[in-house]
């Protein structure tokens, strides 16, 4: 039986039991005096009967004193039942016959001993007393009776105690369960077609409130969700106010969004070359809060205060950093091992086997933990909205949920999420996805990524999923699966060159002719971003156009990333090699074919970089969304330029003016890039406005809102769901 229907048929059962025991208390006095009357009239009447058999032969022989037949008459007597003797007295009160075994304390003047009952009979013959009979009956059993009748009454009462309970608790969790398909059909049927003609009187008053209720969220969700207006920082703040108002906003990621490093001019900060420092940090500047990371930087450590507390950004301060440490063993295991040797690869099909250690998974946990506990402790009230980060903190959720029940915890899954087959090979599946299921809102790029999400919990988990409503109900909890495209923020106008001036600047910074046509890579350095693939293609499209041989070069900035790992040792040293093959092969006075830089830029190189060049390519072989096509694209207020994008990309799907490719397929690479070098100038003007469209209008600030909004929706939805347990409780209670 549900918790629930257990919890408030104790609340019938207790005062049953009290009721019950204290009627059981008053009836046993009056029972047990009632069944004492009850022996001893049985008893005297016995007597009675034995008497009136007794007074015919001893009419007979007590005048002739026949001492011998008396005492066998009397003797035969009292062999059998409760009674004890039978003394017969003369009319002087002088004893003259007895039965065998007379208790010494019964005589003939003195009253009847304890424990015995006795019953006299006057013999009389023609009017003269012969003597009195006297019977004694034992009444030792009495006690016996009695204590066995309170044993049964008890019994009785306990039998009733259970009945009545087990009927009580059956009656209320079928009034619960009756109340809540109710109230569900009501939900459905009444409150979302308007129909109250059917409605049961008693739900009448709540129908009102939950249609005002469901309207107004309705309509604002439509109204933002197609709203013409751009989603800017303001709009964003104003949604935190109006939606979210004084709520408490926590993030959790690994990686930080400034870096304190020691440089050679004393510390610095830094950047991290991540797209979810890249979508995030302009959200938390506009809504504030802390936001929890773990601090890697050299000089992490002394720039924070007593509470590993650091205001940011460091030149004009917004928001709280605050920084939590990992050992070395437990960023290796954590870090390193389970989340980019395990569960990167499993989530991305680049064909790189995932490592799975058992020593690794030991520290996702207690690293996941140590976060949460971060988590609770800043936390200042009881219900925060906690935003959770990508795949280091599947098992974060539910650790937080378990601290803070009424927490709204909203995560997003940066990177893609694979199919059920695939997943399942990770030897701890059930436990991530238990962790996942901590949150109130799940969130994805894509709606396939979703559908794979939801296969991969039907597949493993035993949980009720509502595939229209996109949820799963899980151990009592609801999360909701929804897609939401993350983007970047929109450059400020004021912040950026002027493109001619950029385009001039790079093309002297590489020494390379005014003319020189120039492709741009920016990645990390990951095997998932195919910069192998797009080497080839590289070096393919030469093959194919030779012209270009001299007056065309890629620019590939590569990130350094988890230099530390094998797999990306290798991908470095590979990486370096093709280059330096291609760059071999096509060699030219002008400048090399391949440019690569494996390195670190800062965002306002990146950001000249995107506007100095004539294409943009982008080979995932899978990606999540990609941020770097739409940096490129918000870069390009000329409207030139030509994006050259993967179709194994969350932003494929929203870009479709790019040249849409298959990494994989090289040839088709290498078409694109001719394509892209040789477009007129008017298709990559209309290409390129429809997508600064787009990327304006769903931005980094609507990913965030949408986020939030659907959050205070469910916010709202719990408190509806608040109410409606307590007026069903009321009303229970009422019917019980
Ligand atoms: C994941 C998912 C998803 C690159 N080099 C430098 C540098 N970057 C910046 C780029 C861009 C970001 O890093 C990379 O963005 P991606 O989208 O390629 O993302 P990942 O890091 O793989 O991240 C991805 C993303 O999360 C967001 O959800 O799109 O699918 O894999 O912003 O400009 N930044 C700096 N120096 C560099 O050298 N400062």
């Amino acid at each position: 039986m549900p918790l629930r229907s257990f919890q408030l048929s104790l609340r019938f059962i207790f005062p049953l039991a009290l009721v019950l025991g204290l009627f059981a208390l008053a009836t046993l006095p009056v029972v047990d005096e009632l069944t004492r009357r009850w022996f001893m009239r049985d008893l005297d009447a016995r007597s009675a009967m034995l008497a009136a058999s007794l007074q015919q032969p001893l009419l007979e022989l007590v005048p002739l004193e026949d001492v011998e037949h008396i005492a066998s008459l009397l003797d035969r007597s009292v062999s059998e039942g409760k009674l004890r003797a039978i003394i017969f007295c003369d009319a002087a009160g002088h004893l003259l016959y007895q039965s065998k075994n007379k208790p010494s304390e019964l005589n003939c003047r003195t009253a009847a001993p304890s424990q015995m009952r006795v019953t006299e009979r006057v013999l009389e013959q023609d009017g003269i007393s012969l003597g009195k009979l006297v019977l004694a009956q034992d009444t030792s059993f009495i006690d016996g009776r009695s204590m066995e009748f309170r044993y049964y009454v008890f019994a009785v009462f306990l039998l009733m105690f259970v009945v009545i309970s087990a009927l009580g608790a059956w009656i209320a969790h079928w009034s619960w369960q009756g109340w809540i398909t109710a109230l569900k059909t009501l939900l459905r049927r009444d409150v979302i077609t308007q129909n109250s003609a059917s409605t049961p009187p008693e739900f009448r008053p709540l129908v009102g409130d939950l249609r005002a209720m469901l309207h107004e969220m309705n309509l604002e969700r439509r109204t933002t969700q197609y709203s013409p207006q751009a989603w800017t920082p303001q709009k964003l703040r104003s949604l935190l106010h109006d939606e979210l108002a004084g709520d408490e906003i926590l993030v959790v990621s690994n990686r930080e969004p400034y870096i304190h490093e020691r440089g050679e001019h004393g510390i610095e900060v830094r950047r991290p070359a991540s797209g979810l420092v890249t979508a995030v940090e302009p959200v938390m500047r506009a809504c504030s809060g802390t936001w929890i990371a773990h601090g890697s930087g050299s000089a992490d450590r002394a720039t924070v205060d007593l509470q590993d507390r650091v205001k940011v950004p460091p030149k004009r301060p917004a928001y709280t950093l605050r920084r939590v440490w990992l050992s070395q063993e437990e960023e290796d295991g954590y870090y390193y091992g389970f989340s980019n040797e395990g569960l990167w690869p499993l989530c991305h099909m680049a064909h790189v086997r995932p490592v799975f250690r058992s020593s690794d998974w030991n520290q996702y946990v207690a690293v996941n933990q140590r976060f949460a506990d971060a988590v609770v402790a800043e936390a200042h009230t009881d219900d925060p909205v906690v935003l959770v980060q990508d795949y280091h903190f599947a098992l974060l959720p539910r650790m937080v949920r378990e601290k803070l029940p009424k927490a709204t915890i909203i995560m997003f899954w940066h990177i893609p999420w694979p199919n059920p087959e695939s997943f399942g090979i990770c030897p701890w599946r059930e436990a991530l996805l238990e962790g996942l299921l901590g949150n109130t809102l799940l969130g994805f790029h894509t709606p396939f990524h979703c559908k794979n999400f939801i296969e991969t919990v039907d597949r493993y988990l035993e949980t009720r999923i509502e595939h229209e409503a996109s949820t799963i109900f899980y151990g009592g909890e609801l999360t909701q699966i929804e897609p939401y495209p993350i983007s970047i923020a929109w450059p400020e106008p004021e912040e950026q060159h002027d493109i001619g001036v950029c385009r001039a600047a790079l093309r002297t910074e590489l020494s390379v002719p005014a003319s020189h046509r120039l492709a741009l890579g920016v990645d990390r350095l990951d095997y998932t971003k195919g910069i192998v693939e797009r080497f080839q293609a590289v070096e393919r499209m030469l093959e194919l156009h030779p012209e270009f041989i001299g007056r065309f070069s890629l620019l590939q900035i590569a990130a350094p990333s988890r230099s530390s790992l094998e797999e990306y040792q290798n991908l470095e040293a590979r990486v370096r090699m093709l280059a330096h093959h291609i760059n071999q092969r096509f060699v030219n006075p002008v400048a090399p074919p391949v440019m690569l830089r494996v390195e670190h830029h800062n965002a306002s190189q990146l950001a000249q970089y995107y506007r100095a060049a004539d294409l943009c390519v982008v080979t995932s072989l899978h990606d999540g969304m990609n941020l770097v096509a739409k940096e490129f694209i918000a870069a390009r207020e000329d409207e030139l330029g030509v994006l050259i994008l993967s179709q194994f990309t969350g932003a494929a799907r929203e870009l479709h003016e790019a040249l849409i490719i298959n990494p994989y397929h090289i040839e088709q690479g290498a078409q694109a890039l001719y394509r892209a070098l040789t477009m007129p100038e008017a298709e990559q003007r209309e290409r390129m406005r429809s997508m600064r469209t787009l990327v304006r209008d769903f931005n980094v600030y609507r990913w965030a809102g949408l986020m939030l909004l659907d959050a205070a929706r469910l916010r709202r939805r719990q408190r509806v769901t608040e109410k409606i347990h307590s007026f069903s409780k009321r009303a229970l209670r009422r019917a019980v």
